[in-house]
Parts: C-alpha cells; sequence; structure tokens
C-alpha cells in the first residue's frame, strides 16, 4: 500500500512540474503572437527591405533581432509589432544594414534559346560589375554592350536600340571622344561555348541617377557576333548582336524574413 501511495504521489509531483513547466514558457500563445507579428510585418513593412529578421514572443514581449535596411524600417518594424493585440513591449534589436543594389539578365540566342545570366551587383566605390555565365555561343571575342532599351525582340533584337549613352560620347575606350556608359569591351568565349567572367563598368549605377540601369524603358545588356574595336561609331565593328538579354531588379523572395523559432 504505501508503495502504491508513493507511486501515486511521484505521480502527482510529476504532474504538477510538467503543468508548471507548459504555463511557465505559454508556448502556444507565444507562438501565435509571433504568427501575426510576423504575418503583420510581411504585410505592412516591405518584405525586401526585411533582409533578415527574427521575431520571437515572451509573456507578451516581443523581441525583433536581425538586420534592416534603414532607420526608417527599424522604426516601421517596431511600430507595426506594437500595433499587434497581445504585445505588452517591444525589444528592439534590429541592426541597420543597407542591402547591396543588386539585378539580374537573362540571355536569349537569335532563336529564343536561353544561353546564360549575368548577376549584376553595385560596387561600393561606384560602379556595377557584372558577372556572366554563358553558354552555347560561338567561341571567341565578342563585344559586350549595354544598349538603351529594355526590349530584346529576337532574332536581331534591334529593339534593344543603340549603345546606353547618357553622357553623350562616342564609342570605345580607345575613342578620344570615348566612351559610351554602356561599353563593357570584350569577352572571350571558350572553345567549349562558356564564358564565366566579370566586367565592371564605371560610370553605371543601380541607384537612380542619370546612369542608372533602372530606368523607365529599361536597357539591355547584348553581346555582338565578333570582336568590338573599341574605337570606332557606332559599335566598334563588332558584328550583329547573336544575345540579348534584359537587366531586371532582382527579384526579393519570400525567403527575406528568415524565422528561426
Ligand atoms: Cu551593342
Amino acid at each position: 500500500m504505501k508503495t502504491v501511495m508513493t507511486i501515486m504521489g511521484l505521480g502527482c509531483l510529476l504532474l504538477w512540474v510538467g503543468c508548471q513547466n507548459q504555463s511557465a514558457s505559454r508556448p502556444v500563445r507565444d507562438a501565435t503572437t509571433t504568427a501575426t507579428v510576423k504575418a503583420k510585418l510581411a504585410a505592412d513593412v516591405r518584405l525586401d527591405t526585411l533582409t533578415n529578421l527574427d521575431v520571437t514572443t515572451e509573456n507578451g514581449n516581443v523581441s525583433l533581432n536581425g538586420t534592416v535596411e534603414s532607420d526608417e524600417l527599424k522604426r516601421l518594424s517596431e511600430e507595426t509589432a506594437r500595433g499587434v493585440s497581445g504585445v505588452a513591449r517591444v525589444i528592439n534589436n534590429l541592426q541597420i544594414a543597407p542591402k547591396a543594389d543588386t539585378a539580374k539578365v537573362e540571355f536569349i540566342d537569335s532563336t529564343g534559346k536561353q544561353v546564360g545570366t549575368a548577376s549584376l551587383t553595385e560596387e561600393s566605390g561606384g560602379g556595377v560589375r557584372f558577372r556572366l555565365n554563358l553558354n552555347k555561343l560561338p567561341p571567341g571575342l565578342h563585344g559586350l554592350h549595354v544598349h538603351e532599351t529594355g526590349v530584346c525582340t529576337k532574332p536581331d533584337f534591334k529593339s534593344a536600340g543603340k549603345h546606353f549613352n547618357p553622357e553623350g560620347k562616342q564609342h570605345g575606350a580607345e575613342n578620344p571622344m570615348g566612351f559610351h556608359a554602356g561599353d563593357l569591351g570584350n569577352i572571350e568565349v571558350g572553345s567549349d561555348g562558356t564564358a564565366d567572367v566579370e566586367v565592371t563598368a564605371p560610370q553605371l549605377t543601380l541607384k537612380p541617377g542619370e546612369n542608372s540601369l533602372i530606368r523607365p524603358g529599361g536597357t539591355a545588356v547584348i553581346i555582338h557576333a565578333g570582336r568590338d574595336d573599341q574605337k570606332s561609331e557606332p559599335s566598334g565593328n563588332s558584328g550583329k548582336p547573336i544575345a540579348c538579354g534584359i537587366i531586371e531588379k532582382a527579384p526579393f523572395t519570400h525567403s527575406a524574413i528568415h524565422t528561426t523559432r
């Protein structure tokens, strides 16, 4: 009998401890509040500007951790979280970290077949870096330019217009009156038809401004059939366009909000 009583007592004790633990952490209520805060931040604060955000809630206190792009967004995130019912206090630990401007290009050839991509990044000291990954192209040197219209209509890509030239200069780095901001020189495609190259264009930007690649009507990158002599008007005797891709601001993804809890 004594043993039974002891076992029952132990059982009650374990049950009590279990209940105490559960009520102390309040997992259900806090998870719900956290989810509501996250949903509200996603709806009210532009997702693509929240780069790495972590939300936790304990007893009505919401902690915001991670990075946002500006002071304004830090304030806005806090204000949004405070507006959620059940939130008593917001602990704002957000760090400010401006995100690099990026853009992307998907190239097609004259038949419309995909022949590679380019990733564009704003350099911290100015200019735009182009990282090109190309395939199924003729081996050899090819002139590479940014053209002034973001339309790639096959097969001749005339739709992309002239070279992007906001400063009204002449063509080519070797031209004393040069060069067009969109002149990117030559790239070399290997015997296997691929190229993995980086080119930096000092005059270009992805930020707002005269020389911005992100503009009404857009811009496009064109690969020409032949080598650019970097001095002849209007496009360095580089032959006809063989591939074209529109420059597009890199899209945000829902992974913009990383939740670990
Ligand atoms: Cu061109």
